[in-house]
């Protein structure tokens, strides 16, 4: 049978961390793979996961199989940091599943099921893995402007007149913060107004939040999810941990569905343990464990947010610094949006042909679509890149 399997395409992203690794030369710049890298180019054990984890191996008493939704206690701390108070935990649904992308595998496979017509309206540009894992599940897609080339802000005209394309029970796909690939996200009244439209045309929600801390505090990164996930009649949410609590291979991750219909979170949560079942039976039990710890102590809350925070400060300054280098270099203000973009991604919106010359002549590494990971950068290396992104003529 093996003889009829095809090559299927590689993820550029990480064919990128690859060709990284092999390339001899000392000055390089890895601006590829969505990771955290601190100064010194290293994605760190959080303190306060260090802690947890110590904590769960002097108390653990069992290794035993927990539920198939994984350990209710850490559904609840989820939802109380992602949503707060904004909706009531009676009306949620709710799994752990492997990371992020079992979250949003896991939605997709419930859209699958609960209405096969439904298509699913991405941004222009999403993560690849958004599109890819959609084929495979066989949906159809259709893609929103989002990002305006010339402003590199959100082109939200764009965006609002291609979404009146979709029919009632057509999903719209949203980022919850800090967008992947392009930085560039919504404010608070562009999000009142996709949430009037989503309700004028029966529209239904999925929002995908894999980095809130990172952009601007833990609760404004809410803001958007809370004001849908309150304000539509249904709505899923995937939510990643890999990122703000740094526990990348620990594969944790939240899919949960909200239903403001009382009676319906019942069966949609027997319909999210039956999907985990199919899948995988029961989902990773160790990083949620951790941020099952994390959030319910007082101390290492603190600290995590503490850390959190650093991270996220830093991540600003490497931003205002490259703006600032750029300017200088350019003598005009057409980087300034690197400054205005939040999260770990800035979209450059230069070709792939630039994006290749800065790799072959000044060893930068950033995805072919012009993204750049703004956490592989420090100090001394914002220079290099600013130089590198001019003498390319970008
Ligand atoms: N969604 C988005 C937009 C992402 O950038 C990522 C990347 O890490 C994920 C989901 C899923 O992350 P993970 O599966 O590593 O938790
Ligand atoms: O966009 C990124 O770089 C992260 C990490 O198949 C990632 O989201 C990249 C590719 C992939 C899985 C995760």
């Amino acid at each position: 049978m093996f003889e009829n399997l095809k090559p299927q395409p590689a993820d550029k992203i990480l064919a990128l961390m690859q060709m990284y690794r092999e390339d001899p030369r000392d000055q390089k710049v890895d601006l590829g793979v969505g990771v955290y890298k601190n100064a010194e180019g290293v994605t760190p054990v959080m303190r306060a996961v260090k802690a947890a984890e110590q904590r769960i191996i002097d108390e653990q008493t069992t290794k035993a199989y927990t539920g198939l939704a994984g350990d209710p206690a850490y559904a609840d701390t989820m939802i109380d940091l992602i949503l707060g108070t904004s909706v009531e935990r009676s009306k949620i649904a709710a799994v752990a599943t492997p990371g992020g992308t079992g979250a949003v595998r896991q939605a997709f496979e419930l859209i699958k099921m609960a209405n096969p017509e439904a298509r699913v309206f991405v941004s222009d540009p999403t993560w690849p893995n958004h599109v890819s894992i959609l084929k495979y599940v066989g949906i159809e897609t259709v893609v929103y402007r989002y990002f305006d080339t010339e402003t590199r802000a959100v082109n939200f005209d764009g965006m609002i007149e291609d979404l009146k394309g979709a029919k009632t029970g057509d999903v719209v796909l949203l980022h919850g913060c800090c967008h992947n690939p392009t930085g560039a996200n919504l404010n608070i009244s562009q999000w009142k107004a996709v949430v009037e439209l989503l309700n004028e045309r029966g529209l239904i929600p999925m929002i995908d939040i894999a980095y809130q801390g990172f952009g601007d505090g833990l609760e404004e990164d809410a803001a958007g999810v809370r004001l849908v996930a309150s304000s539509v009649p249904e709505c899923l949410i995937a939510a990643s941990c890999s990122k703000n609590f740094g526990i990348y291979r620990e594969r944790t991750g939240l899919l949960m569905a909200i239903s403001q219909k009382g009676d319906e979170a019942g069966l949609n949560q027997k319909t999210l343990a039956y999907l985990n079942r199919q899948n995988y039976s029961f989902p990773p039990d160790h990083g949620a464990r951790v941020v099952t710890t994390i959030l319910n102590d007082p101390e290492l809350r603190a600290d995590w947010q503490k850390e959190l925070e650093e991270t996220r400060l830093g991540m600003l300054a490497l931003r205002q610094q490259l703006a600032d280098e750029l300017q200088r270099l350019s003598g005009s203000d057409r980087f300034g949006f690197i400054a205005e973009h939040r999260g770990m991604f800035s979209l450059l919106g230069t070709t792939p042909e630039l994006v290749e010359k800065m790799r072959v002549d000044a060893g930068i590494y950033m995805v072919g679509d012009s993204r750049l990971n703004i956490a592989g950068l420090n100090a001394q290396t914002v220079p290099i890149l600013a130089k590198a992104i001019i003498d390319a003529g970008v």
